[in-house]
């Protein structure tokens, strides 16, 4: 059996067979059933150690009278309550810095990193050095998959602070070997310095979101570069929808003659690759001997049937520092269990993840994601690249107005070209999600494009009513 132990301890040198598509092939394609016998060993030691090493865990665990060596099967562990996000940042207000769930001395800590949002408490991660070389090594693995190989040159084209995509990014691309840039973004005119930088080094990888590829791509388009010439093989994205939306993806995947693979859950699982697609298999592999992942019913966290959808949630089985044990996200997703073309036995999430359950609306009874309305977008000649998604939850029922950007093209032909793009855009809104939006068509470049993820719902009742007059309707 290739390494897997708790905790892990992997050997650094250790590079698989060059013609084998896998890192560790028994890991990555045993039999279902016995990697869910070894999963449940393993959550026996992770859960045993939490226990031993946190005041958190606990906590937790003492209330609901639970004990690891309890866990005898899968259906055992649902019985574990959930963490959220809200008690790590409680946890870390009452215990700062790292919080009651640091599992190692805080002298181990060897890199310190945090969340990426703007408002409330942020949450710090306190990364061992073990963690970090098991990160590496767990990222190393899935870039393999990818397709990615030792000697590649791997551009990160993300924002090099309070991310962790861009660090996951560079050590995986660090232990596989490659020759590892942190570009970075961010910075004013840096995409523009990107498109010179890809255009020298030519990478076989590009990591970034996929609303900055396609930025990335425009910009480019600007300097008379096309994208084709940067060589690139694979595109991986996380952070946000995109790489297995077919429209967004397959655009992506046209405009850079690239491939695109889709990963990334949250930063508190890092190593946040283990939702990941692979060279031969689209939407996202769930790796579950890293990180063990339930799709659940959000009201009772028991997982839902494959087939189903439901809010993934999350378990390290492989991490010592700031372990999380069944930690809810909050997004939505379904999930399948089929035989992939890769090879591999994980389950796999066709369409990855559509987005939070917060972000979700309704309208006129329909739940709508805004990641829907990019996918439909994406997918029309004539969409410009950007749009504005305006929800007035005012009333009784949350009323929807799009504003889309035409493309010069379309501008070029004149306004009756963009009253049938408007006209179009409603149709297939209508359409594909069920529901009527007013949609207004606005100018090419009217709103900024984003170097990280895209924020694209506006919720305001106000502007709602003003654009509604504006269309006359
Ligand atoms: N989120 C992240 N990756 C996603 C994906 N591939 N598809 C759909 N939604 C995705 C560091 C990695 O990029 C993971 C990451 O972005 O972590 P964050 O910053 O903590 O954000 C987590 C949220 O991003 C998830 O809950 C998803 O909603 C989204």
């Amino acid at each position: 059996m290739e390494e897997w132990n708790f905790p892990p301890n992997y050997n650094k040198d250790y590079f698989p067979d060059p013609n084998s598509p896998y890192w560790f092939r028994d890991r990555e394609t045993m039999d279902p059933e016995k990697r869910d016998e070894l999963i449940v060993a393993r959550i026996r030691d992770v859960m045993a150690y939490a226990y031993d090493h946190s005041p958190f865990y606990q906590r937790k665990w003492d209330e609901a009278g639970i004990k690891a060596k309890d866990i005898r099967t899968l259906a055992d562990f649902e019985e574990v309550p959930v963490v959220t996000k809200q008690e790590l940042r409680d946890s870390q207000a009452k215990n700062p810095p790292f919080g009651d769930y640091l599992c190692c001395p805080e002298s181990d800590i060897h890199h310190i990193h945090g969340t990426s949002g703007t408002t409330g408490r942020p949450t710090a991660f306190g990364i061992s050095r073990r963690d970090w070389d098991t990160i590496a090594n767990n990222h190393a693995r899935i870039m393999w998959g990818m397709g990615l190989r030792p000697g590649d040159t791997v551009f990160v084209a993300a924002i090099l602070s309070l991310y962790m995509g861009s660090w996951g990014a560079l050590i995986g691309a660090e232990r596989l070997g490659c020759k590892a840039f942190p570009f970075g973004a961010g910075a004013p005119g840096m995409t523009a310095r990107a498109v010179t930088w890809l255009g020298m080094m030519k990478p076989a990888g590009l990591y970034s979101t996929p609303s900055y590829a396609l930025r990335l791509a425009e910009v480019a388009r600007e300097e008379g570069v096309d994208p084709k010439e940067f060589g690139i093989k694979v595109l991986f994205f996380s952070g946000e929808p995109g790489g297995s939306i077919p429209s967004i993806r397959d655009k992506i995947q046209d405009i850079y003659g690239a491939k695109v693979v889709d990963c990334g859950t949250m930063a508190e699982l890092t190593p946040w690759m283990h939702a990941s697609g692979s060279a031969d298999t689209e939407g996202m592999l769930l790796w579950q001997d890293i990180v063990y992942t339930e799709v659940a019913d959000p009201n009772t966290n028991r997982r839902v049937p494959y087939g189903e959808q439901g809010t993934p949630i999350y378990t390290h089985l492989e991490r010592t520092s700031q372990p999380m044990i069944r930690m809810v996200s909050g997004d939505l997703t379904h999930w399948v269990m089929e035989d992939n073309p890769c090879g591999r036995t994980y389950p796999r999430l066709p369409k990855g993840i559509y987005g939070r359950i917060d972000d979700m609306f309704q309208i006129r009874g329909e739940n709508v994601y805004p990641s829907a309305i990019a996918e439909v977008l994406e997918g029309l000649a004539g969409y410009g690249g950007e749009h504005r998604i305006i929800i007035s939850r005012g009333g009784s029922m949350d009323e929807l107005a799009v504003q889309a950007e035409f493309d010069q093209e379309t501008a070029n032909k004149g306004p009756d070209a963009v009253k049938a793009m408007g006209e179009r855009v409603e149709a297939e809104l209508s359409r594909v999600l069920g529901v009527r939006a007013r949609v207004v068509m606005v100018e090419p470049d009217t709103f900024p494009r984003t170097d990280f993820k895209a924020q694209r719902v506006v919720d305001d009742r106000d502007l709602y009513q003003s654009l509604n007059q504006k269309r006359g309707g």
